[in-house]
């Protein structure tokens, strides 16, 4: 490969080959190389996708791709965030982890039901330069969820202006990524939006 998709997700592994598709680059993924997974110490969605794709260009000697992301709901203060993957425990168990967010949004006494999902991409090359880029989507928790498309907490999400959860959704409209280069509606598309704007010109 000519780069390396730094994550251990299949899920997002799929997503970031798609959208890394229209560049003509050959992607292999850390698991492919068999690369340890860095503990994520860091405090946010930034640091730990630096510390992510630093760790696979060491390793690899080629440009990484990282993304730190997950779903901040904001009657739980923005829980769960960073600790998204966290919540679904070593089993990935995202029907637990969906059904406890259900549960605490309830406690919470908050009429909100408002959320938003964090796509941090870091891509690091092995001579040392960075560069990082952060999408997001806003939208609505649904309960129970709906769909089985998609990964992760996508069952649980329904973007602003739209009626069926990432869940329901085919890659393609998640990406949502439009010909006329107006802003994609995924989180992840449109973080990979700002870096082909700032990386291609
Ligand atoms: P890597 O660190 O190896 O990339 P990970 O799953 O541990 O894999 P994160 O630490 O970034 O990745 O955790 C992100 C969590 O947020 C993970 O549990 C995902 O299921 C969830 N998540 C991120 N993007 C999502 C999306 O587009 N749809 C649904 N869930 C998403």
């Amino acid at each position: 490969g000519e780069i390396v998709i730094a994550t251990h997700n299949p899920g997002k592994l799929r997503e970031m080959r798609e959208l890394l598709a229209p560049y003509g680059v050959e992607a292999v993924s850390a698991g492919e190389l068999g690369l340890d997974e860095p503990e994520e110490t860091g405090s946010d969605f930034l640091s730990n996708a630096l510390i992510k794709a630093r760790a696979a260009a060491k390793t690899a000697n080629l440009p990484a791709f990282a993304d730190d992301s997950g779903l901040c709901v904001e009657a739980l203060g923005g829980a769960p965030g960073i600790y998204s993957a966290r919540w679904a425990g070593e089993s990935k168990d995202f029907a637990a982890a969906m059904a406890r967010i259900e549960a605490e949004t309830n406690a919470s006494g908050s009429p909100s039901r408002r959320a938003h999902f964090v796509s941090a991409l870091a891509v690091v090359w092995p001579d040392g330069e960075e560069a990082t880029f952060e999408g997001k989507v806003f939208g609505e928790l649904t309960f129970p969820p709906r769909g089985t498309a998609g990964f992760g907490y996508d069952p649980c999400f329904t973007p602003d202006g739209h009626s069926r959860t990432f869940g329901e959704m085919t890659a393609e409209e998640k990406h949502g990524l439009p010909a006329d280069g107006s802003e994609a509606l995924s989180h992840r598309a449109r973080a990979f939006q700002m870096l082909a704007k700032a990386l291609l010109g």
